[in-house]
């Protein structure tokens, strides 16, 4: 009957890369160590963060798996693999971020509730699939739709995972239907990840992408599409994820007060050297990191500072691995074509350790990231996006001197 099982417990996971950090076992959440990011513009799928919610699903039987469009859609589909992988493939490079990523700085200055992050919780892929808004003209949706005829305004994704915050329920999450049937947004039903099928760890053997948006939107294991006439009514939507003011805690927090997030803030951090490393002074030292904005504002730059953040040098981005050329920017709307991924940026100087390396980037509709991470905490602990530190200490003298 069922053929993609959201299993009870943790007998049958996917094999892993042992260099990932774990952050929760089980349910299995890990994230690479931040060298590792800054190895490649595309996070190779082993080294790509995993976050989960319950035990990996299986599929039994790939012939026999359906994806079924349901709800208000005016015409009912059931696709099976080899239906979707015969629609006109899209990919789309884009950089998945979950709204957690850098949580545990914001616990270390206030306590929140959550899964801790380093500031690796993100990744960038190539996914590979039909868009979106493909599918739901398949089901009689045309593009740019805000409201369908027969009142669908939102499209929801539903998994088979079982969720102990769902009740054991799978996870879900939707999208307003003018996003998901605009086909500049990008929306993908994804079946492939860097030029490979989905491994069973990031949804195999379907998942949603919902490009600039926290990863929260992009489910995995995807069962079905309903079109509904309001948003996903589930925990993760209703409950998790959302932004609340410093001063709602957790006795005085009213869950409906606020929106569920989608777009993520401009973000920045520096993946190496790494915070309390040796540095021997005055050599040269490469700094190096990542930087994206939400929403497809791209980012226009990358500022260092050595000196507490009182003079800031610009740092030079490395687009898709190679350098751009630094007096010009794209104009042209068709070259525009990662605006959904991440930029990798390096500066090299040298420095007299101990000192603070500080980073920030400006995105393309010029937002900056707060200074402090206790102007931002909230009680979730979601979208740190302060200032990103690095301490580096001196290299001690060389055991010559002690002979
Ligand atoms: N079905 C399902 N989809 C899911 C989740 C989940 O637990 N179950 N986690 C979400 C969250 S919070 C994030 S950040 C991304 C992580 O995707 P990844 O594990 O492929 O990196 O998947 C999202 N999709
Ligand atoms: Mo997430």
């Amino acid at each position: 009957m069922a053929l993609l099982i959201g299993p009870k417990d943790y007998e049958n996971e996917p094999p892993r890369h042992p260099a990932l950090r774990i952050n929760a076992k089980e349910p299995f959440n890990a994230e690479p160590p931040p060298s590792a990011l800054v190895a490649s513009y595309i996070t190779p799928i082993d080294m790509f963060y995993k976050r989960n919610h319950g035990p990996i699903p299986i599929l039994k039987d790939p012939s026999s798996y359906r994806l079924e469009i349901t709800g208000l859609a005016p015409k009912k589909l059931s696709l099976s693999l080899e239906a979707i992988r015969s629609l006109k493939k899209h990919t789309v490079v884009a950089t998945l971020q979950c709204a957690g990523n850098r949580r545990t700085a914001m616990s270390d200055t206030r306590k929140v509730k959550g899964v801790g992050w380093g500031i690796s919780a993100l990744g960038n892929g190539i996914w590979g699939g039909v868009l979106l808004s493909d599918v739901l003209e398949l089901a009689g949706i045309p593009c740019y739709t805000r409201r369908s005829a027969n009142g669908g305004k939102h499209v929801e994704f539903i998994s088979v995972d079982q969720c102990k915050e769902e009740k054991g329920g799978p996870y879900r999450a939707s999208v307003p239907l003018l996003q998901a049937t605009d086909p500049e947004a990008e929306v993908l039903l994804a079946y492939e990840m860097n030029g490979e099928e989905l491994t069973r760890d990031h949804g195999y053997p379907l998942r949603i992408v919902v490009p600039g948006v926290i990863g929260a939107r992009s489910v995995k294991w995807l069962a079905s599409i309903d079109i509904c006439p309001i948003e996903c009514q589930g925990f993760f939507q209703q409950q998790d994820y959302k932004m609340f003011p410093p001063w709602v805690d957790w006795n005085n927090i009213v869950w409906p007060s606020r929106r569920p997030l989608m777009d993520f803030p401009v973000q920045c951090a520096i993946c190496t050297p790494s915070d309390g490393s040796f540095i021997k002074t005055g050599t040269t030292v490469k700094i190096s990191g990542y930087a994206l904005s939400g929403g497809g504002r791209g980012i226009e730059r990358v500022e260092v500072s050595l000196d507490g953040g009182r003079t800031w040098i610009e740092a030079t981005r490395l687009q898709s691995g190679r350098s751009a050329p630094s007096n010009s920017y794209i104009s042209d709307v068709d070259e525009q074509r990662e605006k959904w991924a991440w930029v990798l940026w390096e500066y090299s100087t040298t420095m007299t350790p101990p000192t603070t390396i500080i980073a920030k980037a400006v995105d393309s509709s010029a937002n900056v990231q707060p200074q402090k991470v206790e102007d931002i905490w909230n009680l979730r602990g979601v979208l740190n996006n302060s200032w990103h530190e690095v301490h580096v200490k001196a290299e001690p003298q060389s055991i010559q001197s002690s002979l």
